[in-house]
């Protein structure tokens, strides 16, 4: 155990509600969210839908049930959703969407995580004897497991207005787009201007403690209130949840700039570390993917020397392992990080000459 407390660079989920978020969750105004009357969820679902400019909101408890519940919207059973080979709907999900949608994935595999029409397009099937239809395209952004990667806002409307004119719909797993937007100064509601749907977490960099929002037309969200109750969302008094959403969503995207300047000090110091691999040039917004495989340990092992010396991160295979900044984690955290990392490297590199 260290002396001091732990650097947790796992994830931006184990960000803790503020002293603001929690004075707010004290205080709110609550009613049955069942019911429709929480009024705080209500000003919660109005503010997203305006901030994305579409025309409702859901609050669910996770991004998992967000993700679910729009892919369920856009399908049938039988029918294929197209996906990045890593991506969160089809590798972190349980499998939901097979399992409560009926469908299949097909994914495309892109090195940096994005997609383009001219790869999406050669996957779409259509319905016949042996095929069946593709009717939905996920977009991850940004793309988690390919280093927190941002789409080109022009990249999503080529896909949008193509699938639209193929009669297919668009949903993006925007579990952090905020992230996105901050990364290239582009306001969330222009990026996914074009999508039909887009979930977003409020329980990751925007540091509420509970929380997701699945955006999209009125009648699709209504027809997800009903998928969320299904799923057993249907949480009562929620308004004490989404006093600190609100929060979050308000104020929280402003400081987003700071988590990927350090995401940024920290891939610089990584690169400078002999048996690590990284580019730091490919680190654009709050998650840092690394190579440890030179070092002649498995990126398990890493974690656990890591866990030893007080730094928690987590492997995402056997060779890779990945940090994530957040508001939870300070500049001189990632500095102590930094040198915890390069030590544990170095002992590593030794032990294995010897
Ligand atoms: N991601 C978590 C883990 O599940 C991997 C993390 O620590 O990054 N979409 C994306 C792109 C995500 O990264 C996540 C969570 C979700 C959806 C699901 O959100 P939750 O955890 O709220 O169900």
């Amino acid at each position: 155990m260290p002396n001091q407390p732990w650097i947790d660079l796992r994830s931006d989920t184990v960000t803790k509600p503020n002293e603001k978020m929690r004075a707010a969750m004290a205080a709110a105004e609550v009613g049955d969210d069942v019911y429709g009357e929480d009024p705080t969820v209500n000003l919660l679902e109005r503010k997203a839908a305006e901030v994305f400019g579409k025309e409702a909101a859901l609050f669910v408890p996770t991004g998992t049930m967000g993700n679910t519940i729009a892919i369920k919207l856009h399908t049938h059973h039988g029918e294929e959703v197209i996906c990045e080979a890593r991506s969160h709907v089809l590798d972190w999900e349980l499998s939901m969407m097979a399992w409560f949608a009926g469908c299949v994935a097909r994914a495309i595999p892109a090195e940096d995580g994005i997609l383009t029409w001219t790869r999406i397009e050669k996957a779409i099937r259509s319905y016949g004897p042996h095929n069946a239809p593709t009717t939905l395209i996920c977009l991850e952004n940004t793309h988690n497991m390919a280093g927190g990667t941002v789409y080109p806002v022009e990249a999503i409307d080529e896909i949008c207005q193509n699938a639209h004119s193929r009669g297919l719909k668009v949903h993006i797993d925007g579990a952090r787009i905020f992230n996105a937007a901050t990364a290239i100064q582009t306001p969330v509601s222009r990026i996914t201007k074009n999508a039909d749907s887009v979930m977003f977490c409020l329980s990751k960099g925007l540091g509420a403690p509970v929380g997701s929002m699945l955006v999209g037309t009125e009648e699709a969200i209504g027809r997800g209130r009903l998928f969320r109750k299904r799923l057993g969302g249907g949480m009562r008094q929620a308004g004490v949840l989404a006093a600190a959403g609100l929060i979050a969503l308000t104020e929280a995207p402003q400081r987003l700039e700071h988590d990927h300047a350090n995401a940024r000090f920290l891939a610089d110091r990584l690169a400078a570390i002999e048996g690590i691999g990284i580019n730091p040039a490919n680190v654009k917004t709050n998650i840092v993917i690394f190579d440890v495989s030179a070092l002649g340990l498995t990126a398990q092992e890493f974690s656990a020397a890591l866990k030893t010396q007080g730094v928690l991160a987590n492997a995402i295979n056997e060779t890779h392992m990945r940090l994530v900044t957040h508001a939870d984690v300070s500049r001189q955290q990632c500095e102590i990080a930094a040198e915890i990392l390069a030590g544990v490297a170095q002992n590593t590199v030794a032990q294995v000459a010897i």
